[in-house]
Order: structure tokens, then sequence, then C-alpha cells
């Protein structure tokens, strides 16, 4: 862990009982008891949607003997489920959304581990998410192997007095071979690749169907083209951000696990059936599982 890029000027005061930490979007704060069970959290799990958090968690107490599900009281931003060592939120759609999320989680997950480095950097962090494929059918998966903004450089915020704070958007080459490894026989196309983050779901994507279209076809096909060619394989609104901050930190265990739902260089609507976006959505979570399995189940026999 990067301790030195630790807020630890105000968080040691949590661990020290000096003041509370209040996870305002979260709707709870370090002194509630609802998060004592989540001291054994390993896994960290985001989304977008609240559905997919409930789906997701309902899934994986039902995977480990029906565990006890603890859900936090407050679901006007972000709704949040924890069990069986795992805390699944949501983070709502784009950048400003999801940091809002991160930072609060990365603040809980310090608290929980009791400032312990080592011991928060055995938590496992992921996205599981949708995207644009580039080059890529719908219903591929794709594990992210970086996540750049739309002008292929890393995360960046302004610094409105000099400049600009820049981040590492690099995911860890470790943790996805170790995915690839658990999903090798779960017969679902899966790839990795670099991931964009646009800001935009229209405009920072080249996409032809906004309501304002301020690109040409040439123009998004070129993009897309330089995308193509530089190692991107997918296009969401948070991969660079969140592998951004977690580096900042150190973590040393994160993925992007992100379905497609259409290719780039076919088109701009999302017009795949009900039924195929569910599949493609069971996907992913299918291949976040299969990990989850390997590193936090017993093994059988054990
Ligand atoms: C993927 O899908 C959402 C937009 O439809 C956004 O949150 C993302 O990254
Ligand atoms: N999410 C995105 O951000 N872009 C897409 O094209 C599809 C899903």
């Amino acid at each position: 862990m990067e301790t030195e890029n630790i807020n630890h000027e105000f968080l040691d005061g949590v661990l020290e009982g000096h003041h509370p930490d209040v996870y305002y979007h979260f709707g709870v704060s370090s002194e509630d008891a609802i998060l004592d069970p989540l001291r054994e959290v390993k896994a960290i799990v985001m989304a977008g949607s609240g559905g997919r958090i409930k789906e997701f968690a309902d899934f994986w107490s039902a995977a480990n003997g029906d565990s006890p599900i603890v859900a936090f009281p407050k679901e006007d931003r972000f709704v949040t489920r924890y069990t069986a060592g795992v805390l699944f939120a949501s983070h709502g759609m784009g950048m400003p959304s999801a940091s809002i999320a991160l930072q609060e989680l990365m603040r809980m997950a310090f608290f929980l581990k009791d400032g312990d480095l080592d011991a928060l950097d055995e938590v496992f962090w992921a996205r599981v998410g949708t995207s644009g494929g580039v080059g890529l059918p719908g219903g591929t998966v794709v594990l992210s192997s970086e996540g750049l903004m739309a002008d292929l450089r890393p995360f960046r915020l302004l610094r409105g007095l000099s400049g600009e704070y820049w981040f590492d958007g690099a995911f860890p080459e470790a943790t996805r071979q170790a995915i690839l490894d658990a999903n090798a026989d779960a017969g679902i196309p899966l790839e990795t690749g670099k991931t964009v983050a646009g800001n935009e779901f229209f405009l920072e994507q080249y996409r032809l169907d906004g309501a304002l279209r301020l690109e040409s076809h040439e123009t998004k096909m070129t993009w897309l083209q330089w995308l193509y060619d530089s190692g991107v394989r997918n296009i969401e609104m948070e991969g660079a951000m969140i592998a951004g901050y977690l580096n900042h930190w150190g973590f040393s265990k994160f993925a992007m696990i992100c379905t497609t739902l259409l290719n780039r260089l076919e088109g701009d609507q999302v017009t795949a059936s009900p039924e195929e976006l569910h599949r493609y959505s069971e996907d992913s979570g299918v291949v976040l599982f299969n990990y989850l399995k390997s590193s936090l189940l017993p093994a059988d026999g054990e």
C-alpha cells in the first residue's frame, strides 16, 4: 500500500476515536453497529445499478448456505448489501457519481480493517458492468488491462490553482490472470484489453444518436479505429477513475469485468433484446462469481 497517499490526517482520527467518519452517501457512520459484521470483508464489488447489487447479494448469500444479508438503510443514492465476506455497492453512472461511492468505500475499508495496511491490501475490489465493444460483438466479457479517458490518457481532475491531478489507470495483471484461470471452463467469451471511460454516454463516446451531435461519421470512425489500433476493446464510464483511485492507495487486487452490449464499430444504439441484455449481464456476474468462489470459498474437501 502507498501509505503516504492515504489521508491519515483525517482517517487516523477516526481509529483513535477523536471523531466519527460519516459515509454520508451510504447513510451510515463509523459509529453504527451495522458495520460490525463488515470487519470480515474480503471483497468489495461495485456495479452501476442497485438492482444488480441486490441480485448479486442474493446469489452470493445462496452460494454460502443462505448467509445473512446486511442492507444499509439509505438507498436513495447507492444500494449496498453485505453477505459472506463480500460488500456489494452500486455507484451510479459516470465518474462523478462513482468517485463518491469509491472514496466513501475506501474510507470505510480503512476503518473496517482498523488501518492495518496488510489486511487492507488483502481486499479484492471489482467493478462489474456494461460497456460498448470496440471490434467485439455484444455479449463479450472484457477484463480491463488499463482504464483511460477518451484521449487515451489516464484519469485526471482539474486542480484549480495549478493544472491537473493525474492518476495511474493500470489494472493489476495477476488479478486479471486469476480471473481468467477461474473462468477457463466457463464457456463465456472473455477478452482482455484497454478500456476507455467517457465522461458522457453520447459525446465523449462519439455517438451520433444523442440530442447533441458534434461529430460526423468520419470523425467517429477515426476515433473508434484509433482506439482499436491502440488496444482498446470497450468503452464505459467509470474504469479510469476506479483504477486511478485504487492505484493511488496502492491496492494490489482489483479488476473491471464489463460485458459488451454492442459493437461500436457497427452502431450507436443499444438494440439488444431484454433477453439478450439479461444474458449479457448474467455472464459478467458469472465471471465475477467464478473468481470469488475460487478465491474466497474453501476448496472441496477442506
Ligand atoms: C456503462 O453503462 C452505463 C451507461 O449506460 C455506465 O455507467 C457505464 O459505465
Ligand atoms: N455503457 C457505456 O458507457 N457505453 C456503451 O456503449 C454501452 C454501455
